[in-house]
């Protein structure tokens, strides 16, 4: 169960996200903001105590709070994004983890490592890191003597066709996974009950699992209907403005 959830509102520079899918146009702020609230809310249903951090203008993707760190139950870890615009993002989030962690249960990904939060998926005590073009093979193999240290196991899937591991596969716990386009068939997923997801619904498999609540984005009816039909409740979050800049459901939180 998650106790606790970090998220930080988007900045103004949001409209100049990272994107690999200008065709969607600019997000519109205002919208973004009502959005982020409503995810707040959204998340306050499930049982946790949501910490809201405050814009940071420097920062256009900032508010994908998920990449610059990951939390377990055993530790913390600032990651080392690979995305030259992101990497500043990593000291706002390090005293906020001092608020939750003891500062030697705090780890780092340094260079030549690189990793984000979005490419690593935690199921129980194994964790599957995405190599993507963010995250490379010193920040998995770093991440694997972290995580080694207690007991956890680090499993490398590559991945070419999305931006991170989370993009296109989601552990909703009880063995269950959604997995889209290359992640159908990893062996690396091949003990997991999986559900399929249509090509044309592949930006719902970033949807997230809080306490046996599954948010899932507005606009992609058939996997709400297969979410629900696996017993789990449901809540649908519009994440329209995020989507523009490549961003998700995933992205938008820390949960621990
Ligand atoms: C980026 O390209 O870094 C942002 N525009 C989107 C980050 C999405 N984060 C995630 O999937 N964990």
């Amino acid at each position: 169960m998650f106790q606790h959830v970090i998220v930080k509102t988007p900045c103004k520079a949001m409209v100049n996200g990272i994107t690999d899918h200008p065709e969607l146009g600019t997000p519109d702020y205002e919208k973004a903001l009502a959005q982020h609230a409503a995810y707040i809310e959204a998340l306050k249903q499930c049982g946790v105590d949501v910490t809201v951090l405050p814009p940071d203008e420097a920062y256009p993707d900032s508010c994908f709070v998920e990449d610059p760190a990951i939390v377990t139950k055993y530790c913390a870890i600032v990651t080392n994004p690979g995305a030259a615009s992101r990497k500043g993002e990593t000291a706002a989030i390090e005293p906020v983890l001092e608020q939750f962690y003891p500062k030697e249960k705090i780890f780092h990904i340094t260079d030549p490592g690189t990793l984000e939060g979005g490419d690593v998926m935690m199921c129980g005590d194994t964790f599957y890191v995405g190599r993507s073009a963010r995250t490379n093979e010193a920040g998995i193999q770093q991440l694997g003597e972290i995580l080694g240290q207690f007991g956890c196991k680090v499993v490398e899937v590559p991945l070419t066709e999305v931006l991170h591991l989370k993009t296109g596969v989601v552990y909703l716990e009880n063995n269950n996974m959604l997995t889209a386009g290359e992640f159908c068939d990893k062996p690396a997923f091949a003990g997991y009950n999986k559900v399929t997801i249509p090509a044309e619904e592949a930006y719902a498999a970033n949807c997230i699992w809080v306490n046996g609540t599954v948010l899932v984005p507005e606009g992609y009816p058939t996997v709400l209907k297969a979410v629900q039909e696996l017993g789990y409740k449901t809540i649908v979050c519009d994440t329209f403005e995020y989507r523009k800049i490549d961003g998700g459901l995933s992205c938008l939180s820390l949960r621990f």
